[in-house]
């Protein structure tokens, strides 16, 4: 436990934010700035959104000796990442009216609007809470989006598996009702006794935590980067209960080796659903006591699990759920990607799974997609999924009705454009970096299309162009495109450079490991010609681009 006299000064603005408050009201109301006070930007977080600036712009501003153009990010709560189609053509709406108008998909299956001014935050909330949308809890340190495999066509265990995510996100929901006051009712209402919150007292957690739900064999969902892994165990087309890892998480600080990109270790198997709620609350309440509150990058639970021993933490986690785990069961991934295109499922219903080059949803000359996203929600007939790799499934489809939306997909180019991407385009993820990210030393999502392009020759020469090789870039080391367990890894070190990484396995099992560092695009171009070349000579029959890269490896040290 974090000695009290050496607190992060984090911890001071959660416990004196007066549930959350803050002096958000004061911030929100002067006019003078379109940036917040200092502290409610740590509290803002916890309320789903982030300040932030556009940092294209920063040199004109400065220029003209103007303040940064301050703007803000909001993104939703959407565990199992699920809308009705009213709700998006709600968004389309609110993206329109409030926002740059980009409807982005994380790699967390949920929505995230940017460029919102601070005089429109409030209509922004208020608009999404007319769609019964909201964002708490969506950023901060407390449980972030929960995730789930996200094809219902995959498994008649879906449903179930999806109403799991649900309930642990409104398990972990702070109890504070300051999201209510501040952005919906305009009025103060502090009520400290309804307030009360068990699970996060008034210190929060000590750094953000986020939950992940598989159902085998897919593992669309990344889940071992989770810090609170639930893997469904499945015999005789039943859940017969849960194995639950903890500890993982990609992020680290380039020069700081105390940090570590780290897959989630497993505890063990609980065999109903109550077990697996009460494990995940109790997971939760030792790192709220455990973690490090003296230094954020130090303070997620992959480090109070390495801190305290997986078998400690194991110990520790039993003794509060009153009940031990039993030992982890078999279960085998074999995809992590998305089923492009149509599937049908159990029940008959049709799924289009869209492709959406880093989930950035809007309209590009040639390429309607926001246009045509809009006209399908429109006819009511299909509902919204998100996937943790940024595309979007077109659900839940009537036999009846799959000629409309199939002629609307037609007519926009959706699913031309599906269908003749490259795999390599199809298996690449990239976070949003440049120009909104704070953190970003490099491009990210505005880049890797670019360099997507100028690989794939590549790997047609080698006749490897329809191999399924994942490649993530990230604008830095914090993972956010999950670029640590992909099997081409780019992680921005400066404007223009890049550390590569490869040997991380296809099913997110393994992670890469840094082969050449700081390099620009000719490096990494040349680095894969002479990659692709030797594993198309000396790979083994049906080995990946990972597995081999990961042998290759082992071989140069
Ligand atoms: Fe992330 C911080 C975007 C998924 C690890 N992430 C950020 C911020 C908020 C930058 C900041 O703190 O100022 C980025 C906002 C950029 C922008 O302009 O929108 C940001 N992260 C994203 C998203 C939008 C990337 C995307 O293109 O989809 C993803 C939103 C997910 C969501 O809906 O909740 C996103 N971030 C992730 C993931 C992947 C995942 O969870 O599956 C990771 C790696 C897993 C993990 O958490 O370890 C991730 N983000 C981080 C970190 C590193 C945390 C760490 O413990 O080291 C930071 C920095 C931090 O927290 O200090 C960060
Ligand atoms: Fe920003 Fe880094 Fe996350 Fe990319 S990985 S969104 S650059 S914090």
């Amino acid at each position: 436990m974090t000695d009290k006299n050496n607190l992060s000064p984090v911890e001071r603005i959660k416990t004196g934010s007066n549930g959350l408050r803050g002096t958000l009201k004061e911030s929100l109301s002067d006019d003078f700035t379109g940036a917040i006070r200092e502290d409610d930007q740590t509290l803002i977080k916890f309320h789903g959104m982030y300040q932030q600036d556009d940092r294209d712009r920063r040199e004109e501003r400065v220029a003209k000796k103007l303040e940064w153009l301050y703007s803000y990010m909001i993104r939703l709560r959407l565990p199992g990442g699920f809308l009705t189609s009213g709700q998006w053509a709600g968004l389309h709406e609110i993206a329109e009216n409030h926002s740059t108008g980009v409807i982005k998909i994380t790699t967390r299956q949920t929505i995230q609007l940017h460029g919102i001014l601070k005089s429109h935050v409030k209509p922004t909330i208020q608009n999404f809470n007319l769609q019964h949308l909201d964002s708490i809890a969506a950023c901060g340190d407390v449980n972030r989006n929960v995730t789930c495999t996200s094809n219902p066509s995959e498994s008649p265990l879906h449903q179930q598996i999806y109403e799991l995510a649900g309930k642990i996100s409104e398990m972990c929901l702070p109890k504070t009702k300051s999201y209510y006051d501040l952005w919906i009712d305009d009025e103060l209402v502090i009520d400290r006794k309804t307030e009360e919150d068990p699970l996060y007292q008034d210190r929060y957690l000590p750094r953000k935590l986020k939950i992940g739900i598989a159902i085998p064999p897919n593992n669309d969902v990344d889940v071992f980067i989770n810090d609170i892994a639930l893997i469904a165990i499945i015999e005789n087309n039943q859940i017969v209960g849960y194995n639950i890892a903890a500890g993982g998480g990609l992020g680290a600080t380039h020069g700081n080796d105390a940090t570590y990109a780290r897959l989630a270790s497993l505890l063990g198997f609980v065999d109903t659903e109550e077990k697996a709620l009460k494990a995940v609350y109790e997971i939760i309440t030792v790192q709220r006591d455990f973690g490090n509150r003296s230094d954020r990058k130090l303070s997620r639970l992959k480090y109070t699990i390495d801190k305290l021993g997986i078998e400690g933490y194991r110990t520790e986690v039993e003794k509060r759920c009153g009940f031990a785990f039993e030992p982890a069961r078999e279960f085998k991934f074999e995809q992590r990607k998305d089923r492009y295109g149509w599937v049908q499922n159990h029940e008959g219903k049709w799924f289009y799974t869209v492709f959406v080059e880093h989930g950035r949803i809007l309209d590009i000359e040639g390429y309607p997609l926001k246009s045509g996203l809009l006209k399908i929600a429109e006819t009511g007939k299909v509902n919204f999924r998100f996937t943790c790799n940024q595309n979007l499934i077109l659900s839940d489809i009537h036999e009846q009705d799959k000629g409309e939306i199939e002629e609307i997909l037609k007519e926009h180019g959706i699913s031309g454009y599906t269908d003749e991407v490259s795999a390599l385009r199809k298996n690449s993820v990239a976070c949003v970096a440049l120009n909104t990210c704070s953190l970003a030393l490099a491009e990210g999502q505005r880049y890797l299309p670019v360099l997507v392009t100028k690989i794939e020759p590549v790997l047609k020469k080698y006749g490897l162009q329809n191999e399924d090789i994942t490649i993530r870039m990230t604008g830095c080391p914090n993972g956010c495109g999950r670029s640590p367990n992909a099997e081409i890894g780019l992680v921005g070190t400066a404007y223009g450079k890049y550390n590569l990484h490869i040997g991380g396995d296809r099913l997110g099992m393994r992670l890469n490991t840094k082969f050449k560092e700081n390099i620009g695009e000719e490096e990494i171009l040349e680095t894969l010609d002479e990659l692709f070349g030797i594993y198309s000579e000396g790979r083994y029959s049906e080995e990946t681009f990972g597995d081999f890269s990961y042998r290759y490896l082992q071989t140069i040290k």
